[in-house]
């Protein structure tokens, strides 16, 4: 009932981690990949392994989280060796997310990707907003198009931008026409909204300690956001680029409205890193009653058929 195919693979159902929850490590990569989720990505890669920000940098709230993890990862090579070890095993589909601390970085690391035996997909991550002095690329178009521009001369395996939430029209048409002029393979909206506040009021005090406690915002908070950039993109996008919608899925009512806005794949953050991996059981189960209820049978039966208010 949920299966569905992404690059000619089929999974056993839509869900998907969002990077950066329950990836960091092989142990939590191997729990993802022994889970029912239909697949797994790496946490954001870079270059060299990074410690991240101060701790406390993660909080969960009562509506979802905020975070300002600051890129901790291991290194490229820790989760490029992992996915190749795990492909030379007859591993299908996986994704493996990076983003470089330069644009010559970010040449190099994709460089690397691409002249590994790695055949999976990648996942570039234009959006972080969590390291102190650099900001999102993806809020930078000029940058994102020259960049897309030079990765393209040279990679031709399968990759995806993650990209932040948009919250103007005119900066949907603008993105949407600079990825509509590159083979992608998909676009992954959103990653979290940048820079909320949360306040513990009994403290008078900020409950995250990097950046004065600004953070990145997901969970129930977001999903308006991200059903909106998923639609808008779906909207606007070649139809050869595929859409993985991410942000606010707390059941599986929330995964179907993703679905209907246009998502080929779900992702899931702040609810599996307040479930752990069992998240995924219990999610597949909801959206199938869902479907029941509604008398579908497959995804591709409702998939992108929001209607509208004539
Ligand atoms: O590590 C982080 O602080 C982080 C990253 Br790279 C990201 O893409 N999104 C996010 O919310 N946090």
């Amino acid at each position: 009932m949920l299966k569905t195919n992404f690059l000619d693979v089929e999974l056993s159902n839509p869900l998907m981690n969002a990077s950066g929850v329950h990836c960091m490590t092989t142990k939590e990569l191997d729990e993802l990949a022994t889970s029912e989720a239909g697949a797994f990505v790496t946490k954001t890669a870079t270059r060299d392994y990074r410690e991240g920000n101060p701790e406390p940098r993660y909080y969960d709230t009562a509506l979802g989280s905020i975070n300002s993890m600051g890129l901790p990862n291991n290194g490229l090579d820790y989760y490029l060796d992992y996915v190749i070890e795990r492909q030379r095993a007859g591993a299908k589909l996986q994704f493996l997310s990076v983003t470089g601390m330069s644009y010559d970085e970010n040449i190099a690391l994709l460089k690397k990707i691409q002249e590994s035996e790695y055949e999976g997909v990648t996942e570039f991550n234009l959006s972080c907003p969590n390291v102190p002095g650099k900001p999102q690329i993806a809020y930078d178009f000029e940058l994102t198009d020259k960049l897309l521009a030079e990765v393209f001369t040279f990679f031709t395996k399968p990759i995806g931008v993650k990209l932040p939430p948009y919250f103007d029209i005119a900066h949907f048409d603008e993105m949407a026409k600079i990825l509509n002029k590159y083979p992608l393979t998909y676009v992954n909206s959103v990653n979290s909204v940048g820079n909320g506040l949360y306040i513990d009021l009994d403290k008078e005090q900020v409950v995250i300690k990097p950046k004065g406690g600004f953070g990145g915002l997901g969970g129930e908070y977001i999903k308006p956001t991200a059903l909106a950039n998923v639609r808008a993109f779906r909207e606007r996008l070649n139809p050869s680029i595929k859409i993985i919608g991410t942000g606010g899925v707390i059941n599986g009512k929330d995964i179907f409205e993703h679905i209907l806005c246009g998502a080929d794949l779900v992702q899931v953050g702040t609810t599996l890193h307040k479930e752990g991996v069992s998240v995924f059981a219990r999610l597949t189960k909801e959206l199938q009653e869902v479907m029941k209820e509604k008398g579908y049978s497959s995804l591709d039966d409702f998939r992108g058929k929001l209607k509208v208010i004539e």
